[in-house]
């Protein structure tokens, strides 16, 4: 005899219908998406998300980082619901998949529980959490860090993009600054189904990653300040070349992340220079160094080695340095009651499944530090991902959600 939802499966079509739907929404210029956090794209795709909510009858709030809260009912509404969902923002060239997969696939398990008339004792809550990526206001995992209670909501509020705009009258223009104070909501467990971005499951053929640790993170900003000058008349042993300065420390964080391998990874991917003109050499460069491990000794490591190698670099070269840290969240350990959920779903459902550290960061990390969290991945194509040519099969979408579907389903506990 089937255990209770034994054989539950999501609708499939109805996932990568509303997946493709959501990516016309903010498209990018090479097929992918261009629909960074609070910019009138997102405030467009929020809007094609609550509509669905609506359509599946659920009960929306939205807190005063803009977080969306669309909540499906329980037998017992007394009890602290199931969340369920990732992000709807995205990189500025970006993919189809990184967070919407996660959303649109708790929006899928609600709407199988309606399609199937099954009720649950927990409440179930869809969730889409504001500026997942980071990559127009820095940090990343903004919003579910305020709910985490890591981040100051006043101080983000006042973070600027490249263009000087606030994030809070950005929130506020979009018309999506909710008046729910954040991280009031208690949670009884939080599920994210996400792709891997990387290739370890596409490579080994699997089907499900279990996310049982995330790894942990820095984002160093560094300013480095030399003097412009004409890159022609000026004397090679008289410059002060924010530039070259840059570059060395690159070539740094390469270095040093090279000597821990197989898991510590740095990149600097953010670089401004000034003035930026072909026959100045850069007075000043902005830049910001990402470091990550799944060990916390690593990360502090490389953070110590990188910040002498760049007092070094700048004595040599007579500039002048600031570095500012713009992100952070240590290596997390998910809960092993949900990973268990997770694996037995995979389990159940017969889908190959692997443990796997999360190599990206997650608003799963932060709400990690509040309720019990797991996290589901799928593979994607080539491991790529934060690239417009991301791509996943409609067949991993699907498995991903069935695991999640099983996974929140159990924990919300089936009523019948
Ligand atoms: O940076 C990250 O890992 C995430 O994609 N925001
Ligand atoms: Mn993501
Ligand atoms: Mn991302």
């Amino acid at each position: 005899m089937a255990a209770p939802g034994e054989n539950l499966r999501i609708n499939s079509d109805r996932l990568w219908d509303s997946i493709m739907e959501m990516a016309k929404i903010g498209p990018g210029i090479a097929g992918g998406n261009n629909r960074q956090t609070v910019t009138d794209e997102d405030g467009e795709g929020r809007h094609l998300f609550k509509r669905w909510c609506d359509a599946a009858g659920l009960d929306m709030g939205v807190d005063e980082m803009g977080t969306m809260f669309a909540r499906r009912e329980g037998t017992d509404p007394d009890l602290p619901p199931v969340y369920v969902g990732s992000h709807l923002d995205t990189q500025p060239t970006g993919g189809k998949y990184d967070g919407v997969l996660g959303v649109l696939g708790g929006l899928e398990v609600v709407r199988s529980l309606n399609d199937l008339g099954i009720k649950t004792k927990h409440p179930i809550v869809v969730t889409n959490w504001t500026n997942e990526e980071g990559a127009r206001f820095a940090p990343a995992m903004m919003a579910s860090g305020v709910f985490a209670g890591v981040l100051d909501q006043a101080d983000v509020y006042s973070h600027v993009d490249k263009d000087g705009k606030k994030f809070g009258e950005e929130l506020e223009r979009i018309g999506w600054k909710g008046s729910e104070k954040v991280g009031d909501r208690k949670i009884h467990a939080f599920f994210e189904l996400h792709i891997e971005q990387g290739p370890i499951l596409e490579d080994e053929g699997i089907d499900i990653g279990v996310v049982t640790h995330g790894q942990g993170l820095k984002w160093l900003q560094v300013t480095l300040t030399g003097k412009e000058a004409h890159t022609g008349s000026t004397p090679m042993p008289k410059r002060r070349n924010a530039g070259l300065g840059m570059a060395r420390v690159i070539e740094l964080v390469h270095e040093i992340a090279m000597d821990y391998q197989p898991d510590a990874v740095g990149a600097v991917g953010h670089m401004e220079v000034y003035p930026n003109s072909r026959n100045i050499i850069a007075g000043r460069t902005v830049f910001t160094i990402d470091i990550r491990s799944p060990e916390k000794e690593v990360l502090d490591a490389m953070d110590g080695r990188i910040r002498e190698g760049i007092d070094t670099i700048c004595e040599a070269l007579d500039i002048k340095y600031q570095i500012e840290q713009v992100g952070h969240f240590d290596p997390v350990t998910f809960d092993a009651g949900c990973v268990k959920a997770v694996r037995d779903a995979a389990e159940r459902l017969g889908y190959s499944h692997r443990n796997i550290v999360s190599g990206a960061g997650h608003d799963a990390c932060w709400i990690n530090r509040v309720a019990p969290t797991a996290m589901v991945m799928c593979p994607c194509v080539d491991g790529l991902s934060h690239n417009e040519a991301e791509e996943i099969s409609k067949e991993w979408a699907a498995a991903g959600a069935d695991v999640l579907f099983h996974a929140v389903v159990e924990t919300a506990e089936i009523v019948g």
